[in-house]
């Protein structure tokens, strides 16, 4: 399978490469990695996305030249005479945005690279792995089956950048050896200074966003006996603070990292309804629980939309949680409040006496 989708970027002259709404690490970068990749190999790319890139990577080489989605003539009229469609780092047309529709519908072979569960049927070809960390690290057994020596610093420092941004800086739990071996070629290839790296990517966080991150973790619950972590955003707390939803960004995770803590869970307030964001950690699997409201991706980071208030929302998730993930029941009493608390402390003592 990786042959034939390595002879048909070789065959082809026109490439149009997209990525997912709202694109991260990941997304962007493999989107400029495969992009400058083909570019030193005489081909002629076009990067084409519904949303712009986030400002921490607007510094990445070529970042510049991705175009937003506009359904100009030039772009209809590349995507029309395409030979390849690469669709990255997502598998649903729906993800795509606006470009999705006319790509899909192109008569332009449409590969999908990705590690997404569940890929839709539309694609001609697929190089895709769930157990994969990114899809980044797809790419990269790309470009190993076609010529290691086109991974030059353009290419290798998107790639860099998009493997550190999906594995939470290489810690999560699908970093293998063989993950750190691909990394190791790249700070050789692209002679990286990681630290630098690091820093232009996560040390750019602005003051509207950190005042933000205190107003949600103000919002912390524990549900299931410490177990579920859950934190909130209001459209009230964006306002206030002037941050931007995108600074939300990581939040989560400072959730996770609470000791006990197996699955935690985002809910952010929008006009038409509530999203959620889960994390869990290793063998606690939350996809299938984001695919229950219409939602997806990977075992232990997916995402879905609930219609209705934020309240609403929050209780329709957790009070589905059992089927998915074997927890303690919620009765820690942690939640009572102190004159709660306080009254069943007196009930128990007048019936010893
Ligand atoms: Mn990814």
């Amino acid at each position: 399978m990786l042959d034939a989708i390595v002879s048909a970027f070789k065959n082809a002259s026109r490439i149009v490469i997209t990525t997912h709404t709202r694109p991260d690490g990941d997304a962007i970068g493999s989107q400029l990695a495969l992009r400058n990749y083909l570019v030193g190999k005489g081909k002629e790319v076009l990067m084409l996305n519904q949303d712009p890139s986030p400002y921490n990577l607007e510094w990445m080489p070529g970042t510049e030249r991705i175009q937003l989605y506009d359904g100009s003539l030039p772009q209809v009229e590349f995507i029309a005479k395409a030979t390849i469609a690469a669709i990255l780092d997502t598998n649903v047309e729906n993800r795509l945005g606006a470009p999705g529709k006319q790509l899909r519908a192109s008569t332009a072979q449409k590969i999908l690279i990705d590690h997404h569960t569940d890929p839709e049927r539309w694609f001609d070809s697929m190089w895709r792995r769930e157990s994969a960390s990114s899809t980044a690290e797809l790419l990269f057994e790309l470009f190993e089956a076609w010529d290691l020596d086109g991974i030059t610093q353009d290419v290798a420092i998107p790639l860099y950048v998009a493997i550190m941004t999906d594995t939470g800086s290489f810690r999560f739990s699908n970093v293998t050896a063989r993950l750190h071996h691909i990394i190791a070629e790249l700070v050789e290839r692209g002679q990286i200074d990681t630290a630098v790296l690091h820093a232009e990517v996560y040390d750019k966080k602005s003051i509207e966003g950190i005042r933000l991150l205190s107003k949600v973790l103000s919002t912390l619950e524990l549900r299931n006996n410490g177990t579920i972590g859950i934190v909130m955003v209001t459209r009230r707390m964006l306002a206030d603070t002037g941050a931007s939803v995108e600074e939300t960004d990581g939040f989560v995770n400072t959730v996770l990292s609470i000791e006990g803590v197996r699955v935690a869970m985002i809910f952010t307030e929008t006009e038409r309804g509530t999203k959620v964001s889960f994390r869990s950690k290793g063998e606690d699997h939350v996809h299938k629980w984001a695919q229950s409201f219409g939602g997806g991706g990977h075992r232990n980071a997916s995402g879905a939309f609930i219609y209705g208030s934020l309240e609403n929302a929050v209780e329709k998730a957790l009070s589905s949680a059992h089927k998915f993930i074997s927890l303690p029941d919620d009765s820690s009493g942690s939640d009572l409040s102190d004159e709660d608390a306080a009254y069943l402390d007196s009930l128990m003592n007048s019936q010893n006496t």
